[in-house]
């Protein structure tokens, strides 16, 4: 008896892994959601012709029908973008559920990074990450990104984390379980819609070429887990802070009030955050991931060149 395989790997990935060519991974609950409709698909498309304009595969990674897809067709892309919040959020807890029944499913930080693993990738995308959210002394809620990234050999390229989340405490958990934080030129944690937070990170390197050889020297020495690479979003997108702050601090009373928990909380804090400032944040969210897949392909070449 064989075990059989639950992994679809599109033909341009799978050439480009063979080869030891870059590929960069993508995550889809960004997609589905993350963003509105159309805002979404058009990002997608456009995150993925930037790693290819920097020389990289992308892999766009989802569940379709029960299965494992690293990289994805523009239709499927649209249907995970079309059907938004009907399609399953889908966490590592969630992976066998989904496969099993044969349905559709939008992978998160943590369920991209085991599918990229399964297809050889080692260098993913995105625009923030989860985290221990305001409040887990009491709700517990701490995203199962953070123990992904203790556990899965996956560079997470991100601009930091929305302070939708307790950035401190986020910090202090990723220390306890050996994921380092490396600010690409910054010596501040990003917080995703502005270039600074009140919190250092671990380690500053400012070339790509330095990070793919942090990342060569962990894996060749076999330390789990992954890394988080944090590129602080362009300075004509960043967003005033106090406007920010505000509209976080509104969605945060508002989810509170309305009791949203569980794997509900990050979307509505997402969606809550885009409808209070407009269509700024959103901009600044497209461009804050553009501007990681184009650092995520250059530290993918810079790796793939190390052999
Ligand atoms: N933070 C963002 N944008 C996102 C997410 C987080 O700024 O799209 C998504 C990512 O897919 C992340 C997930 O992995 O939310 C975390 O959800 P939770 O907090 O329920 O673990
Ligand atoms: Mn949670």
């Amino acid at each position: 008896m064989t075990t059989p395989t639950y992994l679809d790997i599109h033909p341009d990935v799978a050439a480009a892994v063979a080869a030891r060519q870059p590929v960069v991974a993508l995550e889809s609950t960004i997609i589905s959601h993350g963003m509105p409709y159309p805002q979404n698909v058009e990002t997608a498309l456009r995150v993925e012709a930037e790693v290819r304009a920097h020389g990289a595969v992308p892999a766009t990674i989802a569940i379709i029908n029960g299965r494992l897809k690293a990289g994805l067709t523009t239709d499927e892309i649209e249907l995970l973008g079309k059907s938004g919040r009907e399609v399953t959020k889908v966490s590592r807890r969630d992976i066998p559920f989904i496969v099993a029944a044969g349905k559709t499913g939008a992978t998160t930080v943590a369920s991209t990074m085991i599918i990229s693993a399964m297809a050889g990738i080692r260098v993913f995308a995105t625009g923030g990450i989860g985290g221990v959210h305001r409040g887990a002394e009491t709700s517990f809620d701490v995203s199962a990104d953070l123990q992904e990234l203790a556990q899965t050999p996956v560079a997470v390229v991100c601009a930091g984390a929305k302070s939708i989340l307790d950035l401190g405490l986020t910090l202090e958990y990723l220390e306890t379980h050996g994921v380092p934080v490396v600010g690409y030129q910054t010596d501040s944690l990003p917080a995703f819609f502005t270039r600074d937070s009140d919190f250092g990170v671990d380690y500053r390197l400012d070339a790509p070429s330095q990070i793919a050889a942090v990342l060569k020297a962990k894996w060749d020495m076999a330390l789990k887990g992954g890394m988080i690479i944090a590129n602080p979003i362009p300075h004509q997108y960043a967003m005033p802070k106090a406007q920010i702050d505000a509209a976080i601090e509104q969605a945060l009373a508002e989810s509170v009030q309305q009791g949203i928990s569980g794997k509900e909380s990050t979307p509505f804090l997402l969606a809550r955050v885009c409808e209070l400032t407009g269509g700024d944040s959103l901009a600044s969210n497209i461009q804050l991931v553009l501007n990681n897949a184009r650092l995520a392909s250059a530290i993918a070449a810079e790796y793939a060149a190390l052999g």
